[in-house]
């Protein structure tokens, strides 16, 4: 092989590994975590947890988080967006959004409080930023819920975690909150079986047991 079509190589791989790093570097804010199904206390006490894997602080004004027929807005108040307390997502941090009021988490506080219900039999929902571009999905490739429990199902009323914040949604990048590893209570002070405002459970066995 000649020197030339050799060095023509190396730079087409360099080049190919670059786009794959601005890829993965933009990734900015996601969907990662979903209570679809409420708390013990209440079905109705649904939640949602935002989680920016990015280095970099993102402003979400302007961006809305849709489901169904619910527009969830980041910086006005009205449809479905109840109370906004702030719009930045802190780099490799966390945002809570707590449907009906503060309640629903007990002892953490709410980043927004909305209103619209996540039906038991499965939704998706979409993250779009200020120019209406999608940056997020979740739950997009069926219909029913990939993870999560309602009441009939150990742990109950498990929250639906992404397991891996850089990877894309798909049908393998979510798990069930076990139960084990949560945080929080609900309105009646039970624990939730999940991880509001803290790093998921799924992920956290992940970075435990690669390749699992
Ligand atoms: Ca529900
Ligand atoms: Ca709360
Ligand atoms: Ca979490």
């Amino acid at each position: 092989m000649c020197t030339k079509n050799l060095i023509a190589i190396v730079v087409t791989m360099a080049s190919l590994i670059l786009a794959t790093t601005s890829v993965a570097l933009s990734q900015t804010v996601i969907i990662n975590e979903i209570a679809w199904a409420g708390t013990e206390a209440s079905s109705s006490d649904e939640w949602i947890e935002l989680y920016n894997p990015s280095e970099e602080p993102v402003d979400l004004s302007g961006w809305t988080l849709t489901f169904g027929k619910w527009v969830i807005r980041f910086d006005t108040v009205g449809e479905a967006t109840l109370e906004t307390r702030r719009t930045t997502i802190a780099a490799h941090g966390f945002f809570l959004l707590e449907r009906t009021d503060d309640e629903t988490i007990l002892d953490i506080p709410a980043d927004l409080i909305y209103k619209g219900s996540l039906p038991n039999s499965g939704a998706t929902l979409y993250l779009l930023n200020q120019d209406g571009e999608e940056v997020d999905t979740a739950n997009a490739f069926q219909e029913e819920w990939i993870a999560g429990n309602a009441s009939q199902d150990e742990p109950i009323y498990a929250s639906m975690e992404r397991v891996d914040p850089t990877k894309a949604d798909s049908l393998s990048n979510w798990q069930t909150n076990d139960g084990i590893t949560h945080c929080g209570c609900d309105a009646a002070g039970n624990w939730i079986n999940g991880t509001p405002g803290t790093k998921n459970a799924a992920a956290l066995d992940t970075e435990a047991n690669p390749g699992s």
